[in-house]
């Protein structure tokens, strides 16, 4: 059950410099606030500063976060003895850049997802990890929805047998905040800041849950992609790109839909879209195995559906056979001894959560933290194959 507590003062510190104040920005900060509330962590996070290149901005951000100061260049960050991890939370476009540097430098690395825009500067990236690593310096990037409890769970039943081997896997995300032809065009519809569209942002999750479940790699793909609105008005109404309308090109997609293979032959479907309206940020995974299923609903985060299949075979017979919902809030459920009572719910911000404790903990062990930028790569390569797919219409495309 919880108990706010903060560490003991001799707890060493943790100093976290951290780049990009915006969406990501905010989630991580209150995350690196929390952890060592709700978890004993062996080295106590310290929001030394925060990075961004309006300084007005990036300084009432820096308020708002908790932050002690600010810097308007990343690589004075780098400089700094009282920064120890470097949280990346920009676009995608300076990833690279900023986490090679940053892992060179010595310091640890939280990247945001995807891991970088090409599977070019994800291979330089895991390189620069794997030298770092022999150091000890550790990396990782911020798949956080690895750490939502029900799906670490549903991850442990896998491994466990309890699914049996893997036929399917079925995932979607859908957003809709792209529905309105009116939105206008910020980073995230450019190819050259975002690298992709809701192939990356999205897709990129539902394929590394996809990953992580089943213990497989994919192998193969056939993808099919769309962009519904290939024209939007500048942000701020005048810029580059501008046809005199104040209007930009669109360079990433609006949605994808892609088939895939396994290692094992199992087979999945992944949609990923930002078109679809009324569903504002709908995860949904589902697993279905030899002997049992799972499906997971982010609008249920604190639920995750199993369907033991021997049931229907054994004591319980075939007439209440089916789906239980089980209410992951249990203390014996991954991460939940750290918080409330049975039943009082978990949300997304835990994810986040959720992470900086694995992070902050595999750091003080001198462990591996999990998903590596080698990990990280290997959602690049599957999002590269299903771009190549798609520009080849669905052609199939080996990862
Ligand atoms: C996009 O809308 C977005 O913010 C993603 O970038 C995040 O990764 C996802 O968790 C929520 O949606």
């Amino acid at each position: 059950m919880a108990r706010p507590h903060t560490a003991p003062p001799q707890t060493p510190a943790l100093g976290v410099g951290m780049v990009g104040y915006a969406f990501m920005g905010a989630a991580h900060s209150q995350a690196w606030r929390t952890a060592p509330h709700a978890f004993d962590l062996p080295l106590r996070p310290v929001l030394t500063v925060l990075c961004g290149r309006d300084r007005a901005a990036t300084e009432a951000a820096a308020q708002r976060y908790g932050f002690g100061g600010v810097e308007t260049d990343w690589r004075a960050l780098l400089e700094r003895d009282d920064v120890q991890l470097i949280d990346v939370c920009t676009p995608g476009d300076s990833h690279a850049e900023i986490s090679i540097a940053a892992l060179e430098a010595g310091k640890h690395v939280l990247c945001e997802k995807p891991l970088a825009n090409t599977v070019a500067e994800a291979e330089a990236m895991a390189a620069a990890a794997a030298r770092a690593q022999a150091l000890g310096v550790r990396s990782m990037v911020g798949f956080n929805y690895r750490r939502v409890p029900a799906l670490a769970l549903a991850r442990e039943l896998i491994a466990s047998g309890r699914v049996g081997e893997i036929r399917h896997v079925r995932a979607s995300y859908l957003q809709d905040w792209l529905a309105d032809p009116a939105f206008p065009l910020t980073w995230r519809l450019q190819k050259e800041h975002a690298g992709s569209g809701a192939l990356g942002d999205l897709g990129a999750h539902v394929v590394d849950l996809a990953h992580y479940l089943t213990g497989q790699l994919i192998s193969g793909v056939s993808g099919v992609a769309a962009t519904f609105v290939p024209e939007r008005p500048l942000p701020g109404g005048s810029g580059p790109g501008t046809t005199g309308a104040a209007t930009g090109r669109v360079t990433v997609d609006d949605a994808v839909a892609f088939t895939a293979r396994l290692e094992s032959g199992a087979l999945a479907t992944f949609e990923a879209t930002r078109f679809a309206s009324g569903r504002k940020n709908a995860l949904r995974i589902e697993v279905y195995g030899a002997h049992g299923s799972l499906t997971f609903d982010l609008e249920r985060l604190n639920e995750l559906e199993f369907c033991d299949n021997t049931d229907s075979a054994g004591s319980t017979g075939p007439a209440t056979a089916g789906f239980r919902r089980i209410l992951v809030t249990e203390p014996g459920h991954p991460y939940l001894s750290a918080w409330w009572p049975p039943g009082h719910v978990l949300g997304w911000e835990h994810t986040f959560t959720h992470q900086v404790r694995d992070l902050v903990l595999a750091i003080d062990k001198g462990a591996d933290p999990e998903p590596s930028f080698a990990t990280g790569l290997q959602v690049q390569r599957v999002l590269q194959a299903v771009s190549a797919s798609a520009a080849q219409d669905g052609r199939w495309t080996r990862v």
